[in-house]
């Protein structure tokens, strides 16, 4: 029926728009390829952790290991939602962008779920290395608002210089993150005897966590220097690293060094580490 006014909203539009996405997502082989890839390695890292976890009894080793689990938990039903077309958008870019005027598919679900998964990367992160509350919560408040402004960067359509205003402000509480990262948690780790561990896994995470926003600069949303699909592998290959491998090393050290961990208290450590292929 046909729909006269403006103001009545007609639910047949978001289904279209949806099965809309569905296909243009399919028809793209290498773009589909990158989110079922994704799909596969996080339910595999599922398995394999709960595997790897079972016998860990001390708490704060419990509570690391979830925190892992959770890492390979949000990240499947991220890429489901991206690979059925629920997260992922059409959307017209706004004047002066590269595809100004066209509409772009925006994998906008990618930037909302990170605000569930880079938290618990950070909680790991930050009770191996027996930080005090004061940093964490700082760690992970600051990263969910990187998150949260990255996700409004993207779906900003009125505006492209307000697009790259929010890729700043995102970009600000990044330097946060950092921050606490390179400067605050390797103190506590020393004090806390798991110095080595810490100092690898920090390593990784910096480095692929940098590869994020120079990728949205170049991507789709933001030069288009690089196609929707190139884009997306990018980001599947740097959440293979930052998530799956990043989880493993750290869930085989907690692991086999549980009394080391049970014995951090936010800085103070009686514990020695083993190597954890021991
Ligand atoms: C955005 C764009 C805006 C500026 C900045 C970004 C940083 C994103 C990062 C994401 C890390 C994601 C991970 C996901 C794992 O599940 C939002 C791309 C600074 C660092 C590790």
């Amino acid at each position: 029926m046909a729909n006269g006014s403006s103001l009545i909203f007609d639910p047949a539009f978001p289904l279209q728009t949806q099965t809309e996405v569905l296909r243009m997502i399919q028809e793209n082989a290498s773009l589909n390829a990158s989110l079922w890839v994704n799909i596969a390695l996080a339910g595999l890292s599922i398995l394999l952790f709960v595997a790897m976890g079972r016998r860990i009894e001390s708490s704060r080793a419990q509570l690391i290991w979830v925190a892992t689990l959770l890492v390979p938990l949000v990240s499947i039903s991220s890429y489901a939602g991206l690979a059925s077309g629920l997260t992922v958008g059409l959307l017209e870019m706004p004047a002066g962008h590269a595809l100004a005027g066209q509409e772009v598919l925006s994998p906008w679900g990618r930037y909302l779920t990170w605000t569930f998964s880079t938290p618990m990367i950070l909680l790991a992160l930050g009770l191996l290395a027996g930080t005090d509350r004061a940093k964490l919560f700082t760690a992970i408040t600051m990263d969910i608002g990187m998150c949260v402004t990255g996700l409004a960067a993207a779906l900003i359509t009125s505006s492209y210089l307000l697009r790259w205003v929010f890729y700043l402000i995102s970009c600000a509480f990044f330097v946060a993150v950092l921050y606490v990262l390179l400067v605050e948690w390797p103190r506590d780790a020393a004090a806390a005897g798991t110095s080595e561990i810490f100092g690898m896994l920090k390593l990784l995470t910096v480095v692929l966590w940098l590869g994020y926003p120079i990728l949205w600069a170049l991507g789709s949303e933001g030069f288009a220097l690089l196609s929707v699909a190139i884009t997306s592998w990018g980001y599947s290959l740097l959440d293979i690293g930052a998530k799956y491998i990043f989880a493993f090393l750290l869930l085989r050290w907690v692991a086999a060094n549980e009394r080391v961990v049970d014995s951090v208290t936010t800085g103070r450590a009686t514990g020695t580490a083993t190597p954890a292929d021991d």
